[in-house]
Parts: structure tokens; C-alpha cells; sequence
């Protein structure tokens, strides 16, 4: 039976400024943390492979959204640069202002709609020696610099996020050391995660006092907690993990409110942020329109070996459960569970209003995918294939249940490099040739693609 999407579903992929566009020391733009973490420490990168020339769609733009019209993409996401709009914070950057009108432009002319964040994990390095999202000051600097944004594009652009997955610069920032300033502090973690709350917040109010004919939502990332048992402790660890994961943002953001139990979770942990009187009011004000959900993994999780309060670390509240029958994406170490997609469908119908909702992000980080090359030089890469439509199996049947999804975007369109993991795994549906100027090929993956957007369905 063939199973067909809603109407006008948004068949799509999501990517990156700063994971693609390269020339991130050019044309008039200032270094995020990214640039400046590569200058300081090489080696932390795989293969020394830095943001500097990720992939060229500086250059690239124009021939890239033909590609997007080749294979039947409707929309695509990706992000503006900070750095390269506003390089000191304050002073546009006409040449970025005309590069990012060009390519929103010529997306809209190949029939794809832009949907455009504003901040993927790439903080300004002027603002950073200010204290980052550490200190309130960012979020009056976002605020900013989201109304300019608004101001410049939203004649080309309907769709806006604020943030992609703000948990992640908090987690891999102040607690996992992934990303700079690469530190240990729970503490300082909280207070990121609420300032980088009240930016989105701020910029979602911008927003409304800008644009009228338009749509802004934010990207999370979602990891559903699942237990190792049913037990009390298991269960405490798992409503401790989507507490802090994903109700931190997405019930402000769809409902007004950040939950009373993550307020006393953070107050009984001595972690509470600091907070302006006018906070609650604001967070009550500005919801959203649409929420885009990016989903690789679940999260399992047990009762902490180590318990503590006030806890140090989130492991101290719960622990990873290495569950024995997980299928496993042995490149990424992420664990590949198609199931869930449909159990999210199911909490946005029920917990969240049934607010419009997409899948952001979802995909397969190969390493060495020359090995799949077939004799034409093209990559055979079956295995995401079947992932990406075992995925669109379940979210299909979230939707017959009554799901409110537009949308379902891959990560990603062409390969991108990967923040410390350089660009060891591939994701895209076009090869990007790094020993050949970053030439571009098909994979089979982009071919099926166009076939399922073209039937709405597969
Ligand atoms: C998401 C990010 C992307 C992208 C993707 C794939 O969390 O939004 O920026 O990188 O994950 O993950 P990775 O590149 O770490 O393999």
C-alpha cells in the first residue's frame, strides 16, 4: 500500500551556514568560537580539518539550488552567520546582506522555500570574550541582531528559527567539552541554557513587532527518555533526563512555561539561573508557531549509579543504559530506533497542542562511503536508504494517528564538515569531493529521494 503524505508536505533537507558555506574568514566576516578554537587547537579537529572552507556554498550557491530543484527538495534549511551579517555586533556587512538575498532568491527560484535559522552553535568570538551566553548581554546582542535579520529577508524569507538544538552548545559547551569554551560547570550550564531561553524568546518578540506575513518556530533536538524498567528509580532518572532535555525548551517555547518541576529539579540542585522580574511575563508572551524536531537517537537511561545532591553532573540524576538488543550506527556510536519518531508524534499530539511540527533533522553519518562507489562513480548507499525510510515509516503512521507534521527534512543535502569530527562522517545526498574542489555527485539515496517527493509518499 502506498502511504501518502499530508498535502503540501515539506519535502526537504536542513544544513548549516558555518558547516558550508566556508570562506569563514572572508568577505567581511568576523571568527565565531569555531575559528578561533581551530587557530588555538588543531588537533581537537579530525584530520585538522577546520570550519574555514567547509564545502564552498559561498561560491556554490547558485549551481547547489539547481541541485535542490534536480532532486525534487520543496525547502531547505539553513542558518545565517552571525559573524558575517553583523562582524562587530552592530554594523552590517553589505556584502553578506547581497549573498544571503542571492541565495535565499535563487532557492525561491528553484521552487524551494528557505527556511532560515539564526544560531547553529557558531557565537560571535567578540561576544564570547564577553562571556558568551554566560552573561545577559548576549541576549540583547541576539535580540539585535534576529530584528536585523528580520529587517534585511523577511520579504524572501516566511519561515524563521531562532535556535538550532540550544541544548547542545549548553551540554557540549559547559558540560561535555565538545564545543568552546569547552568546560565543566553544571552551574554555568543552566545559566547558558536560560539566557539562550531568553534570547529566543527576545528574538521570537522582534519577530512579532517585524514581520506579520510570516512564521517563526525553534529547532530542538529530541532524545526521548526511555527507562531500563518501570521501577521508581529508573523512572525518576528518566523524568529527570526529558526535564532537562527537552521540556527546558519546548514547553517554554510551545506553552509559555518552563515546568514547575524542572524549577524545583534546578532549585533543589543549587543550579537555579539568575532571572529579571520581566522574564515570566516575556516567556508567557512570545510562543511559537511551529516547532522543528531533530531526531538521530533515543535516550535510554537508569537509575544513577553515583546520586547526588546537589548534583555535579547530569549523571549524578541519571545515567546512560547501555540497552543489550540496540541496533547500533557503529560510525556515529548512535544508537537507530525508527520506533520513536512515532512515540514523539504522539507526545507533540498530546502534550504540546498539537501544534504544526517537523522533523528538522534526520539522517546517517557514514565514514568512508568511497567504498560504496559503483562503477559510474556514483555512491550506493543503501544503508541510508532504509534508514531514512524505516524513519518515514513510523513518522507516516504518527501522522495517521493524527500527528500535526508538515514536514520531514534529512541531514543533509550535500556532505558537511562536523564540527570536531571534521568531515569523517558523510550525511548528504551529494558527495562533496574534498580532493577535487569540492565537486559534487549524486548518491543513490538522492535519487530515491526525488522519488518520494515526487510521489508525496513512497
Ligand atoms: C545535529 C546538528 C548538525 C549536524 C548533525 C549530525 O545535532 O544540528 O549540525 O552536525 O547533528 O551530527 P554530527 O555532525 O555530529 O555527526
Amino acid at each position: 500500500m502506498t502511504k501518502t503524505f499530508p498535502k503540501n508536505f515539506l519535502w526537504g533537507a536542513a544544513t548549516s551556514a558555518p558547516q558550508t558555506e566556508g570562506h569563514s574568514l572572508l568577505n567581511g566576516k568576523s571568527a565565531s568560537t569555531w575559528d578561533y578554537w581551530f587557530e588555538i587547537a588543531p588537533e581537537k579537529f579530525n584530520e585538522n580539518q577546520g570550519p574555514k572552507d567547509t564545502s564552498n556554498v559561498y561560491e556554490m550557491y547558485r549551481q547547489d539550488c539547481q541541485r535542490m530543484q534536480d532532486i525534487g527538495l520543496n525547502s531547505l534549511r539553513t542558518s545565517i552567520s552571525w559573524t558575517r551579517l553583523l562582524p562587530d555586533g552592530k554594523n552590517l556587512n553589505q556584502e553578506a546582506v547581497k549573498f544571503y538575498r542571492d541565495y535565499f532568491t535563487c532557492m525561491l527560484d528553484h521552487g524551494v522555500k528557505p527556511i532560515i535559522n539564526l544560531f547553529h552553535f557558531d557565537m560571535p568570538m567578540w561576544l564570547m570574550q564577553k562571556g558568551g551566553w554566560e552573561s545577559r548581554k548576549a541576549v540583547d546582542a541576539f535580540a539585535f541582531y534576529a530584528k536585523t535579520a528580520f529587517e534585511q529577508f523577511g520579504d524572501l524569507v516566511k519561515m524563521w528559527t531562532t535556535f538550532n538544538e540550544p541544548m547542545v552548545h549548553v551540554e557540549c559547551g559547559y558540560l561535555y567539552q565538545f564545543h568552546y569554551p569547552a568546560i565543566v560547570d553544571f552551574k554555568k550550564a543552566v545559566q547558558v541554557g536560560y539566557h539562550t531561553l531568553m534570547a529566543h524568546v527576545c528574538a521570537v518578540k522582534a519577530f512579532r513587532q517585524t514581520i506579520t506575513d510570516g512564521q517563526i518556530g525553534i529547532i530542538l533536538n529530541i532524545s526521548p527518555a526511555y527507562a531500563r524498567s518501570d521501577s521508581p528509580q529508573d523512572l525518576a532518572a528518566k523524568q529527570a533526563a526529558d526535564l532537562l532535555n527537552t521540556q527546558s525548551f519546548l514547553d517554554p517555547a510551545v506553552k509559555g512555561e518552563i515546568p514547575q518541576e524542572l524549577i524545583d529539579l534546578v532549585k533543589l540542585h543549587e543550579l537555579t539561573p539568575q532571572v529579571l522580574p520581566e522574564d515570566k511575563a516575556l516567556i508567557k508572551a512570545y510562543t511559537v508557531d511551529f516547532i522543528g524536531l531533530n531526531y538521530y537517537q533515543p535516550r535510554r537511561v537508569k537509575a544513577p549509579s553515583q546520586p547526588l545532591t546537589p548534583a555535579k553532573m547530569p549523571e549524578n540524576l541519571y545515567e546512560p543504559y547501555d540497552w543489550p538488543e540496540k541496533k547500533i550506527n557503529p560510525y556515529r556510536g548512535w544508537e537507530i530506533y525508527p520506533q520513536a519518531i512515532y512515540d514523539v508524534a504522539i507526545m507533540m499530539k498530546e502534550q504540546y497542542n498539537n501544534i504544526p511540527w517537523y522533523v528538522s533533522e534526520n539522517g546517517m553519518g557514514v565514514a568512508d562511503e568511497e567504498r560504496f562507489l559503483n562503477a559510474d562513480g556514483m555512491i550506493e548507499d543503501d544503508y541510508r536508504i532504509e534508514f531514512m525510510q524505516d524513519h518515514l515509516e513510523y513518522l507516516y503512521k504518527g501522522i495517521q494517528a493524527g500527528s500535526n507534521c508538515f514536514g520531514y527534512h534529512s541531514w543533509t543535502f550535500v556532505d558537511c564538515w562536523s564540527w570536531l569530527n571534521g568531515y569523517r562522517n558523510r550525511y548528504g545526498f551529494y558527495r562533496v569531493d574534498l580532493d577535487n574542489n569540492f565537486e559534487r555527485s549524486i548518491k543513490k539515496s538522492g535519487l530515491w529521494f526525488k522519488e518520494v517527493a515526487h510521489n508525496n509518499g513512497f
